[in-house]
């Protein structure tokens, strides 16, 4: 890449490009229409609708199945050079499982929305998964059932054959630290399992076997004619020490190793992070176990499954602090006991309408140069980075946000070296946020979710973005 003309300060290089994302159940709704399946969010909002906060579901969302054009024509008027938007497994095969039937409205919907994207000069990049397991593949165990990978393969296969001509860029999952920790570890994503330190630990090894067939199988069958990258996208809070010492500093690493590294190692590098092997075979060892929860990978996995990446995907929106603690009840098995770091956030870091995220600008650009170092240099995409309020469409403190994440970005880039060459706002309009239903809005447009009509209104935020987008600067002038 010519970096030649990207020394301005404040100024993405030429060759950087924005985008704006979402993800299927958050958007789509249209959850039965012309064949769709039904999924895990389905189910457990149909089931146990207090799991989600106003008992909200994805029934209808943003209502994008009917509404693409205005979705498209919002992110022509945005400026974007490409949208990151996932599939619905369910939508595409119904039934979920390897070898069942195509569902050709579900193709035909998704070939739609590419098509709209490609005509308006806008590239598509597409998740084949965020989070919405199709419900039959659930109730076979779900992704802690090694059997997964086989159904993926054949999803994965399916979607390059039918719509590998439009789409050239293909990231396999969206945070499987969510799906696997959150899912099937603490219960607080569907399917809602709460057996961490085992549940989660062989949904990670399922799912990153998943991705490296995917990956080969795109390598080895399409690749040639489509010509298209393929990567998967992990999440990470910055772990900034909580003070100096090395024993606070060993622990900010130890946690970034346990949430980036554990999808990361594999793929990136080869095998778990040993921090990880190191601990959870010996907790498991002194807990009675006869073996480690941690799954292990053969030789043949391992080499198997490292180099399955054509660039590195980033999700990070805050940051925590993390400080070493001492060893205690060490018959508690779980993630976060195996991990065994205080985590914690400061008091005067500007909060948002997610209890989790709090404004910390700086941590983007400590995250991506760990990235880089870690990973030997690699090109980074920002996936995904936004914030949340409690809605309207004057929304200054979005634009703050923006404006401080970018300009950690900008030095990054310019300053530190960092070869990330793609940012991504989350999200292109309010949406279904999950456990927070419709509480918590992330959008650069809002959408009135009391209107059939589910009416779009641009904020001042993706105002701002626009202009950050068509000057490829943060300030009102460039060098
Ligand atoms: C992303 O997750 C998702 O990819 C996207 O779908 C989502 O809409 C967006 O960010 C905004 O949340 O323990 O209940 O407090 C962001 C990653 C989300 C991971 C919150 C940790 C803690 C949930 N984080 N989660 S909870």
């Amino acid at each position: 890449l010519d970096k030649s003309n990207s020394t301005s300060k404040n100024k993405f290089p030429d060759y950087f490009k924005f985008g704006a994302a979402t993800a299927s159940y958050q958007v789509e709704g249209a959850w039965n229409e012309d064949g769709k399946g039904e999924n895990i969010w389905d189910h457990i909002t149909h089931t146990n609708p207090t799991y989600v906060e106003n008992e909200d579901n994805g029934d209808v969302a943003c209502d994008s199945y009917h509404k693409y054009k205005e979705d498209v024509a919002m992110l022509k008027d945005l400026g974007v050079d490409y949208y990151r938007f996932s599939l619905s497994w369910s939508r595409i095969l119904p039934y979920g499982v390897a070898g069942s039937p195509v569902n050709k409205l579900g193709i035909e919907y998704y070939r739609n929305l590419t098509q709209e994207l490609l005509d308006n000069g806008i590239e598509p990049m597409v998740t084949l998964f965020h989070w919405d397991t199709p419900e039959p593949l659930q109730e076979l165990g779900g992704w802690p059932n090694p059997e997964m990978e086989e159904h993926y393969a054949y999803y994965a296969r399916t979607v390059f054959e039918q719509l590998g001509d439009l789409v050239k860029i293909w990231l396999t999952f969206n945070e499987p630290k969510q799906t696997c920790l959150e899912g099937y570890g603490k219960g607080v994503k569907a399917p809602a399992f709460t057996t961490t330190g085992m549940a989660d630990y062989k949904c990670t090894h399922t799912l990153i076997k998943s991705h490296a067939k995917a990956y080969h199988i795109y390598d080895e069958e399409f690749k040639s004619k489509q010509g298209g990258r393929v990567g998967m996208v992990i999440d990470t809070v910055w772990f900034e020490p909580a003070s100096g010492s090395e024993k606070d500093a060993e622990a900010a690493e130890r946690a970034i190793q346990f949430t980036y590294g554990w999808y990361g190692n594999p793929i990136i590098l080869e095998n778990y992070p040993q921090v990880m092997i190191d601990r959870i075979d010996e907790r498991s060892k002194q807990q009675g176990f006869a073996q480690s929860r941690l799954p292990k990978f053969s030789e043949e996995e391992v080499n198997y499954i490292k180099g399955t990446y054509d660039f590195v995907a980033l999700n990070m929106y805050t940051a925590n602090y993390a400080e070493w603690k001492e060893e205690t009840d060490i018959s508690d098995v779980g993630y976060d006991s195996d991990l065994n770091v205080h985590l914690f956030m400061d008091d005067s870091w500007e909060e948002s309408a997610s209890s989790w995220l709090r404004v910390v600008p700086w941590g983007l650009r400590k995250t991506v140069n760990w990235l880089s170092k870690t990973y030997n240099n690699p090109e980074i995409f920002i996936t995904e980075n936004g914030v949340s309020d409690r809605g309207g469409i004057d929304d200054p403190q979005r634009i703050n946000f923006y404006r401080e994440y970018l300009s950690n970005l900008v030095d990054a880039i310019v300053e530190d070296g960092v070869n990330v060459t793609r940012y991504t706002a989350w999200s292109l309009m309010d949406n279904f946020e999950w456990g927070s239903g419709y509480s918590e809005k992330f959008g650069l447009y809002s959408v009135d979710f009391s209107s059939p009509e589910r009416t779009r209104t641009k904020k001042a935020s993706a105002d701002y973005y626009s202009q950050v987008i068509s000057t490829r600067c943060l300030v009102d002038s460039c060098e």
